[in-house]
């Protein structure tokens, strides 16, 4: 599959918080970083989300139980936990987009509360190509919010992981995404 001009890659929340020795890790995430590294340069526009909570954040639990929706405290802005992965490389003309920093809104999409569509149509965007962390959260709620608004969604599957609380969220995150119209490949498929 040829990557086109007016496509974008987004990649989901690549944070220290969420990979090994994080505030809230997911098994893997550390690994997929070499991966989106490959693929990022492939790409014209590459949209880089961020999980950029308040200090007081609606979501932090002192005991979480994740399926409620109550986390530990994880991502807070200015942070080391929020920084992305140091082996990420993040261009510098890449475009970063913080999400979450209301103290009383969740949100998991990139779409939610941001200037996301307005920028990707401004681009002539058509295609979503999303990434990153975590499957059954974030990755899935952008990609699910893209096809929404009407973005053609493929999720590069080798390079999501999932927090996968309860176990086998991870692969129905998948199942559903693609249900609501996302198309699941895989990075080996990019040319
Ligand atoms: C996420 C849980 C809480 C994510 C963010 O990036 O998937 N998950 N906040
Ligand atoms: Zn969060």
């Amino acid at each position: 599959m040829k990557v086109k001009s007016d496509d974008a890659l987004i990649i989901v929340d690549l944070q220290n918080d969420f990979c090994q020795g994080g505030a809230l890790p997911v098994a893997g995430g550390d690994a997929i970083v070499p991966g989106i590294n490959g693929i990022v340069p492939k790409f014209a526009h590459a949209v880089f989300t961020r999980d950029w909570h308040p200090a007081m954040h609606c979501s932090f639990s002192p005991n979480p139980t994740y399926t409620d929706g109550s986390w530990p405290v994880h991502c807070v802005e200015g942070s080391n936990g929020a920084m992305f992965h140091p082996g990420l490389h993040v261009p510098a003309s890449a475009w970063i987009v913080s999400k979450a920093t209301d103290p009383d809104r969740e949100a998991y999409s990139g779409f939610q509360g941001t200037d996301l569509a307005r920028r990707l149509s401004e681009r002539r965007i058509n295609r979503l190509f999303v990434c990153g962390l975590a499957t059954d959260y974030c990755v899935k709620s952008t990609a699910i919010d893209g096809v929404e608004r009407g973005f053609e969604v493929l999720v590069l599957e080798d390079l999501c992981r999932a927090v996968d609380v309860p176990p086998g969220s991870g692969v129905a995150a998948l199942e559903q995404m693609r249900q609501e119209g996302a198309r699941t490949i895989t990075s080996g498929e990019l040319e």
